[in-house]
């Protein structure tokens, strides 16, 4: 803090390469980190912004199985869809690397050797949780069991997703594999471990002293890990994925993704920039800012800041943003269950509405707690503050602009107080907008970013140019020519925040090259320049669009449902005779309609071969009553007479439950002659 610095360099997490991003990423990693990026660069600050796929490890090698294929594969098809879908969200990373490649290869054998060579590991045999079944031993998440802390009996070998921990295998009570579902055996196997312990006293004063203004759920859980003390970890796996442990004596054993991983960073600022690389990485004069989620605190924080340490060259985190998660519809975001918002899918089906997403998963970003999604709060976001305040706002400046001026930007007279008070309200909205993010604040920045826009509209409200026209011609070209500054300084403000909107803004009135020093500039847009005409900047999202999109999420639910279900147990064993007493038989549908008053009854005649009879039967959310008329249906013909809503029912319509909850007439294969018996 206090200090200056020449340059930025950006990370943001490298996505495992093993599915697409959805919605909790964006929020919690890449909108944020892109953000930063662009208001850098708009200051016209020397910028990196690093991103790229996360190609080893578990994860990979687990959906390589499951799906039958190589892991390449897997990391082959998911590095080109993440990237392009981050290319349609305008994510300007200025480079996207991927950790298969051969600059990373060796850059992550160059920098375990180099730590190797100053001893900094300890080789150490130990005890590890064996797959006999398998034949291999079972790292991270090929092992599940219960987690020791909150008792989730799902946990990984690595991790519980339930409370948060961060797990070792053999911490787990009753582990099994997730190869076979055997129980493992103890197998003694040897690794390489970095002592984090003796870095601890450095990594403390470091955070816990000169690091104070992290956030306070990083520097928390920081805190937290330092006083728990840290031990030795394992940088090297038994697997066969991975970047080979570069040792004679390591055959079979690859190094930790959690150890390449990070080191990717590296690789890809060096894929990007070449030589240059190492200014990037060690000139004091640079700082590093890791944009993450808080599942990965701990690497960004401590693990990788002691590698960093253990080299002794390079320079360590300036901050660590990291964000909470996102949940959706009040569910926790999951991939196994597909409860997400896909970026890919978002980007094909709503297409033209990136800024959309950009802007409300920024307004509603979890900077400081979880927070939750739903296409609601998008819709109506959207409508509300896109659409009715910044939209509005630029569409009836652009349009006022033509219609009395031709869109030529006037000539204006000496100001007025409302003009001096909205040039100063823009300035303190920018001036607050700035300092917000360069605190990370990225939620309150936008709010200021949207209050220009207010001013904006408060400023036409206020000074009536359609009532001023009619009367004050010079008065009418002063207005104008604030409103256009206002105008050209909301493509400053939302540039980072919504792009591509920005862009046609800047465009409109002929600006190249936005910069940030021009906010709040209220001669910017110098009088005669021609402002194109714009289409509406956003449109109002109807309900139709928002529906189809809860409906896939319903759709979901249900898919989730029919794969959980397991039927009830079978019932207590029952003799032939006690079957027998019961009367089951097929009737035909003569009429069938809804019971007045009832969501769920039907009302059934049924021709059951001596007579007519009338049923009620509760499925009236499952079926259009025409649909059954004519068909035939299975029915219990000697059960007492029943009153339901004042109608007498002679009987029970058979029908299953489906798994989600649904009912489903049975009837016969064939036809069959009403009143035949059941059994
Ligand atoms: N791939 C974990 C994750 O996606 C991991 C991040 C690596 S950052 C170096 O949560
Ligand atoms: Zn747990």
């Amino acid at each position: 803090m206090g200090k200056e610095f020449k340059r930025t360099l950006i990370t943001s997490a490298l996505p495992y390469a093993n599915g697409p991003v959805h919605i909790g990423h964006l929020a919690g990693v890449y909108i944020p980190a892109d953000i930063y990026a662009r208001f850098l660069r708009m200051c016209g600050e020397e910028v990196l912004f690093i991103g790229g796929s996360d190609e080893h490890g578990v994860p990979i090698t687990i959906k390589a199985k499951n799906e039958g294929v190589t892991p390449q594969d897997i990391v082959d098809r998911y590095h080109k869809l993440i990237k392009e879908s981050f290319e349609g969200l305008g994510i300007t990373f200025d480079v996207y690397g991927r950790t298969t490649s051969e600059t990373h290869r060796k850059t992550a054998s160059e920098f375990f050797r180099r730590l190797d060579s100053k001893d900094e590991f300890i080789k150490k045999t130990t005890q590890q949780l064996y797959d006999p079944v398998a034949g291999q031993f079972l790292a991270d998440r090929y092992v599940t069991g219960t987690c020791p802390h909150c008792g989730n009996t799902s946990a990984y070998g690595d991790q519980c997703e339930k409370c948060g921990s961060s797990l070792s295998p053999t911490d787990l009570i009753d582990p099994k594999s997730a190869l076979s579902g055997s129980t493992p055996e103890m197998r003694d196997t040897t690794h390489w471990f970095l002592p984090l312990d003796k870095w601890e006293e450095k990594l403390r004063k470091w955070i816990l002293e000169e690091h104070k203004e992290w956030r306070p759920n990083v520097y928390g859980q920081c805190k937290s890990w330092l006083d728990l003390g840290l031990q030795p970890r394992a940088v090297s796996r038994d697997l066969d994925w991975g970047i080979p442990v570069p040792r004679e004596d390591a055959e079979g054993k690859v190094l930790y993704v959690w150890f390449d991983a990070p080191i990717g960073y590296i690789s890809n600022t060096i894929d990007c920039v070449g030589d240059d690389w190492e200014k990037w990485w060690k000139d004091p004069e640079t700082r590093m800012i890791h944009f993450i989620g808080k599942d990965n605190i701990v690497f960004h924080c401590i693990v990788f800041p002691a590698m960093l340490m253990a080299d002794g060259t390079y320079n360590l985190p300036d901050n660590v943003p990291s964000n909470e998660f996102l949940n959706l519809e009040d569910d926790k975001i999951s991939t196994s269950k597909n409860w997400a918002v896909w970026l890919h899918e978002y980007l094909k089906e709503l297409p033209g509405r990136e800024d959309e997403l950009r802007y409300v998963l920024t307004a509603n970003a979890p900077e400081t707690k979880d927070n939750n999604f739903t296409w609601k709060d998008y819709q109506q976001r959207v409508n509300s503050e896109l659409v009715a305040i910044f939209g509005n706002f630029v569409n009836r400046t652009n349009v006022l602009l033509h219609k009395y001026f031709d869109g030529v930007v006037p000539q204006p007279g000496t100001p007025a107080l409302p003009d001096v008070e909205a040039e100063r309200d823009v300035r303190l909205a920018v001036s607050e907008m700035e300092r917000l993010i360069r605190e990370f604040r990225l939620r309150d920045a936008l709010r200021e970013a949207m209050n220009v826009a207010r001013i904006g509209n408060k400023y036409l409200a206020d000074c009536e140019p359609w009532k001023v026209a009619k009367t004050d011609e010079e008065r009418l070209k002063t207005i104008m020519y604030f409103a256009t500054q206002i105008y050209a300084t909301l493509a400053l403000a939302f540039e980072p925040f919504t792009p591509f909107a920005a862009t046609k803004i800047a465009e409109s009135v002929g600006i190249k090259k936005l910069e940030w020093d021009e906010a709040g500039n209220f001669n910017l847009i110098a009088p005669g320049t021609k402002v194109e005409k714009l289409p509406l900047l956003f449109e109002k999202i109807e309900d139709s669009v928002v529906e189809t999109q809860v409906n896939k999420l319903l759709e979901t639910k249900r898919q989730n449902m029919l794969k959980d279900w397991r039927p009830d147990p079978v019932k207590a064993e029952q003799s032939i005779e006690t079957f027998d007493k019961l009367d089951i038989r097929v009737g035909r549908v003569v009429e069938c309609e809804k019971v007045k008053k009832s969501k769920k009854l039907l009302k059934f005649v049924i021709d059951d071969g001596l007579d007519k009879r009338v049923i009620l039967s509760g499925i009236a959310a499952y079926y259009e009553p025409e649909q059954l008329v004519g068909k035939e249906v299975c029915f219990l013909a000697n059960l007492p007479v029943r009153q339901m809503m004042g109608i007498e029912s002679h009987g029970m319509i058979l029908s299953a439950r489906n798994a989600d909850g649904t009912l489903s007439v049975i009837t016969p294969s064939a036809e069959v002659q009403p009143g035949s018996q059941v059994g």
